[in-house]
């Protein structure tokens, strides 16, 4: 009798559980999706096109009004790669400095990746260079050696949340798909990237669910299986032998692993 009240209690977490992950995986998709269409859009307008038919009314007159397809970022940027022997004639062209992400201006680097273009949600990164971030710089270099959407880890992002960065490289030129990391690097024009606010936005998205108060969601980065890293919801405390289910989460990039943990809030 007992054996098989638990396992209907574990059947309804499995089902539960599976279905978050499915509805997170999901909207991860196609949020990532879009971000490559508009990795895209950039190379298109603003580097085939001579002069440029992009600036950065447009952008973020585009990038507003297309925020529904990106339902988990917070906001989309562009940075543009600057070396530093171009830094003086850019800094000159824009009409500002680039600053670090401590909003220094930025000491002398061998390149630079300021933000050129913002949608209105992040304004606040407009003219910081991206690779004075580590977890930013990192993405941006395997980003543009790879040629495929990369993520950070999960750490606080510049709205204070946890989340995690999706990077997106811009070439100058088409490059086939076997190109050599040497001439992806050569030929970055740039990087399209945006900020999953997995706190507040992963929050919404539960919250909406049937049976969301009896469930405790976690969500961990565990590409180092050793050390696991809380990517959305709070530390639960071990040892608690309530049973739980853990569901593979894929989140478009091979380099990363992603498990989500549910268990009931209190025992059934
Ligand atoms: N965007 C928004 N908030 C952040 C952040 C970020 N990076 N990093 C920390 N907080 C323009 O990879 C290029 C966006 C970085 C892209």
């Amino acid at each position: 009798f007992r054996h098989k009240a638990l396992s209907k209690a574990e059947e309804g977490l499995v089902g539960m559980c599976e279905e978050r992950a499915r509805m997170l995986q999901d909207q991860f998709a196609v949020s990532v999706n879009h971000v490559h269409a508009l990795a895209i859009l950039v190379a298109t307008f603003n580097y085939e096109k001579q002069p440029p038919a992009l600036d950065q009314d447009t952008f973020a007159d585009y990038t507003a009004r297309t925020s529904f397809e990106r339902p988990l970022l917070s906001g989309v940027a562009y940075a543009q790669r600057v070396k530093h022997a171009d830094r003086e004639a850019f800094e000159r062209q824009q009409g500002w400095i680039i600053r670090t992400m401590k909003h220094e201006p930025s000491p002398e680097q061998d390149e630079y990746a300021p933000v050129i273009y913002s949608q209105e949600t992040i304004s606040y990164i407009e003219g910081l260079d991206m690779m004075s971030g580590e977890e930013d710089r990192e993405n941006i270099l395997r980003s543009r050696e790879t040629g495929k959407a990369v993520l950070t880890r999960p750490f606080r992002l510049m709205s204070n949340h946890l989340g995690v960065v999706l990077t997106f490289p811009v070439y100058l030129v088409d490059l086939p798909p076997d190109a050599k990391e040497e001439d992806r690097v050569a030929a970055t024009a740039g990087y399209l990237g945006g900020a999953f606010d997995v706190e507040s936005l992963v929050e919404n998205l539960l919250r909406q669910l049937a049976g969301n108060q009896e469930l405790v969601v976690n969500v961990y980065d565990v590409t180092n299986h050793s050390d696991p890293l809380v990517m959305y919801g709070s530390e639960v405390p071990l040892g608690a032998p309530s049973p739980s289910h853990i569901c593979v989460l894929d989140f478009g990039d091979p380099f990363r692993k992603h498990h989500m943990i549910c268990r009931y809030r209190n025992k059934p």
